[in-house]
């Protein structure tokens, strides 16, 4: 489209609308009209797309996930249509600024955090390498709460993200299934010999789907998303007239559960669970039937990946489907489901287990029920004669009163895949190691990856335009292609405008830091980040303690010549999550109590970000020159924060724990501060039980200053949880091993300091860590999925927009 043409169709667009000019209307209405002119050009290629892989019956997967963090979407169908320096001129003609438009849209936190990104990245590598592939989850009225500080405490409000509609998406009433919950479920046998399932005094819910185009990058493709919202079934009006059965509906897709950390067996969550497998099982099974296509060629055109445990109930509905309603076999159905189902594992944490009470099930789901009871049988009478009872009974799907989702996932499906190599290892060998010696060609290892348009192009445009002016375009399409910026670490010319770019990139987010929280940050600190969700593995604490002690020396020997620092922090703490809450306003008060210290000046400042989230992300990354990386080794399954900010080129803080292990192969260990125990020796101490808080804290000096200052009041305001860290950490022997890893950590830190004095290193070794990051593309992941698990082959796209 000529960018005349854009200004005209703009401004009739917004009068036909509004019945106003642009000139006067809001930031919300501006964006809602781009949106429109945007969807008319997806649209057609959605259309398109979807006539293509139906008239090829191109096999197509099925990304079941509970959660979706897919960021604010305008600037990023731009960029993959190809459209977004073109739309940026045509609304500057018009006196309107690309970036206040793209402000004004919300970014949707329907999930938690690494799980729901990975999902999202996963969704625009699918749609970029041109696999067939769609988005199957849950329209939540509410999203991830909105995180607020008060007096340094975490407060958590609801998220209605919906308030202004949302702009991307369709409502397909058309498309609705039905989901049936609780009543009475009967086998009455038929004259052909089997049986039909007969349903008493069931709550039959109606799923509505609401599409959301995912756009390709330049290659033609839209895929779907599809987010199931529940409703009150037409004509049902009647039944439903009880204002409590009418709110138990509109609850299943009310909120999102804000725990990455504990499983809280709750009613409403299973019931979310069973929801969007069913419906979206329901609806793959509508578009199969369009093929006329024998059951046994199931597989050959459908692929359901469940992320997580979450999805696991597709396995026993998908059975239910074929058994009961297409009359098949058992055997059948089975060797059907086994082949279409694949699953992920995304944490060895056993508090995150997904365990349902065998009653509640029973209750809730009397038909899938009596089907994972016949799985489940059918899976100990195979087993037994080849592993005996005690191996086969641990994998028992069905025990102590508690049906385990990871066990049926497993049994349900062909591939297990985890998110990295290190973790993929610990299944095998240790957390899932019954499963793996009854099935070891399952197992394999995908490890995650990040999209790079997202988290470079769009994200850190100066480095964008570095990139493409020394190394060409090419990486746009192939991410390996960046290691050719390798080549250019000796050259003085461009290692001097990367240090620009991160400039750039600091002094915007010292503006936001200094607008929102009031802080004043030097350009001229080093900025360290650590942003994830808060929980005790990913040991923020550490972090914390090291900070702590550097502000105590500094009192003590204001001489030092500590690297001056920004610490930055972004996290979210589960609201049911006490102790993390306590970490998070500990370090608010360390942060007011060191932002405010005139002896301390610019040496130390922290910035505790509020509602940290996908937008936030993409204004600190760029601007991170350290990435704090310190899980305790064998906890982080993989970690994806440690990718994107490798990509902008800070450096790794790090433990040997999830993709770190592999970050650090690619960049070499000079490019790479390792520091702590490695997953062997935390194992070690796992099995001999030595670890010893409380004598590291007698013993060592400084952990015992450290930890005094938690506890004599130094930390004004921070007493109650200075005191309960103190007791986490020392008297109930942290499982974290935080005080362990303590002396490594602040040598290496210190190791950083001295590195970032020379500033040509250290942008040397800046410089080999974008250069390297290509591997983490989720492009290659996506087509290792495709290849190896989902055996679809991706499509070559026009490139003719
Ligand atoms: C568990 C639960 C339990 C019930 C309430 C809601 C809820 C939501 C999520 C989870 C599981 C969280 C697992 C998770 O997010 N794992 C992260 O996955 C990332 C992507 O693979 C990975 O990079 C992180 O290391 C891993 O912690």
């Amino acid at each position: 489209m000529q960018v005349k043409d854009f200004e005209k169709q703009y401004r009739k667009k917004f009068i036909d609308t509004f019945a106003y000019t642009y000139q006067e209307g809001s930031k919300v209405e501006q964006l809602a009209i781009l949106a429109e002119m945007v969807k008319s050009i997806i649209n057609e290629n959605w259309i398109a797309t979807n006539q293509r892989y139906q008239a090829n019956q191109d096999k197509q997967v099925f990304y079941f996930s509970m959660e979706f963090l897919p960021g604010r979407m305008l600037k990023s169908n731009l960029l993959n249509l190809g459209i977004l320096q073109d739309v940026e001129k045509g609304l500057k003609e018009l006196g309107l600024d690309l970036e206040d438009l793209a402000k004004a849209e919300v970014d949707p936190a329907l999930g938690n955090g690494g799980l729901g990104r990975l999902a999202s990245c996963f969704m625009d590598s699918i749609a970029s390498t041109g696999i067939a592939g769609n988005g199957n989850g849950i329209r939540y009225r509410y999203g991830l709460f909105k995180q607020k500080f008060v007096d340094g405490y975490q407060v958590e409000l609801p998220e209605n993200w919906l308030r202004n509609g949302n702009i991307w998406e369709v409502r397909k009433e058309n498309k609705a299934v039905t989901v049936r919950f609780g009543g009475d479920v009967q086998l009455v046998p038929n004259v052909g010999g089997s049986f039909d399932v007969v349903y008493k005094d069931t709550l039959n819910i109606l799923a509505v789907p609401y599409d959301v185009a995912q756009v390709g990058y330049q290659n033609g493709v839209v895929n779907n998303l599809r987010l199931w919202s529940a409703e009150i079934p037409y004509g049902d009006e009647e039944r439903f007239n009880l204002e409590k059965e009418r709110e138990e509906i509109k609850k299943i897709t009310e909120v999102l559960y804000p725990d990455d950390s504990n499983y809280d067996g709750q009613l409403l969550r299973l019931k979310q669970e069973y929801f969007f497998s069913s419906a979206g099982v329901q609806s793959i099974i509508r578009y199969f039937k369009k093929f006329d296509l024998p059951w046994s060629q199931f597989p050959d055109k459908i692929a359901i990946h469940i992320n997580d445990t979450h999805p696991t109930l597709c396995i026993p509905e998908l059975m239910r489907i074929l058994l009961d309603e297409e009359k098949l076999s058992w055997d059948q159905a089975w060797e059907i489901t086994k082949k279409t189902v694949s699953y992920t594992n995304h944490t060895i944490l056993q508090e995150a287990m997904e365990r349902w009470p065998q009653d509640m099930v029973k209750t809730l789901l009397p038909r899938i029920y009596q089907i994972i009871l016949e799985i489940n049988r059918r899976h100990i009478a195979k087993k037994i004669p080849l592993y005996g009872e005690e191996l086969t009974y641990r994998t028992a799907i069905v025990s102590q009163g508690q049906i385990k989702m990871a066990n049926l996932a497993i049994i349900g499906s062909h591939s297990i895949n985890g998110v990295a190599k290190l973790h993929s290892d610990i299944l095998m060998e240790s957390t899932l190691n019954d499963f793996y010696i009854m099935y070891p060609q399952k197992f394999n290892n995908k490890t995650n990856g990040i999209t790079q348009r997202r988290w470079l192009q769009l994200a850190n445009p100066e480095l964008t335009a570095l990139l493409d002016e020394t190394i060409g375009t090419e990486w746009h399409f192939n991410h390996t292609e960046l290691k050719l910026f390798k080549a250019y670490q000796n050259n003085a010319e461009v290692l001097e405008k990367l240090a620009v770019v991160k400039r750039h990139n600091k002094e915007k987010f010292a503006a936001y830091a200094l607008e929102k929280h009031g802080v004043v940050l030097s350009t001229d600190a080093l900025f360290d980040v650590q942003i994830k969700r808060l929980h005790a593995y990913k040991r923020q604490l550490l972090n914390a303690l090291h900070i702590l002690h550097r502000y105590l020396e500094l009192k003590e020997d204001p001489t030092i010549a500590y690297q001056p620092r920004v610490f930055i922090f972004g996290a979210k703490a589960a609201p049911s999550y006490s102790y993390a809450k306590s970490i998070i306003k500990f370090i608010n008060a360390l942060a007011t109590m060191i932002n405010n210290d005139k002896d301390i000046e610019d040496k130390l400042k922290i910035v505790f970000v509020e509602n940290y989230g996908v937008s936030l992300a993409e204004l600190i990354i760029p601007a991170a020159d350290v990435s704090e990386q310190i899980s305790l080794a064998g906890k982080e399954a993989s970690g994806t924060s440690n990718m994107k900010l490798m990509l902008n080129g800070a450096i790794t803080v790090g433990t040997l724990d999830g993709a770190n292990v592999e970050i650090r192969d690619y960049v070499g260990t000079e490019n790479f501060m390792t520091f702590g125990m490695d997953n062997e020796e935390v194992e070690e101490f796992y099995r001999n039980g030595n670890y010893n808080a409380r004598h590291i804290y007698e013993t060592n000096p400084r952990v015992h200053r450290v930890l005094n200052a938690l506890i004599d009041g130094t930390v004004p305001g921070a007493n109650g949880e200075g005191q309960e860290i103190f007791d986490s950490l020392v008297t109930y022997n942290d499982e974290y091993f935080v005080l362990k890893d303590f002396e490594s950590y602040i040598t290496t830190q210190l190791e950083v300091d001295a590195l970032y004095k020379d500033q040509v290193k250290w942008l040397q070794m800046s410089l080999n860590n974008i250069a390297n990051a290509g591997p983490f593309s989720a492009d290659y992941t996506i087509l290792r999925y495709a290849d190896e698990i989902w055996k679809i082959h991706p499509y070559k796209g026009d490139h003719s927009l």
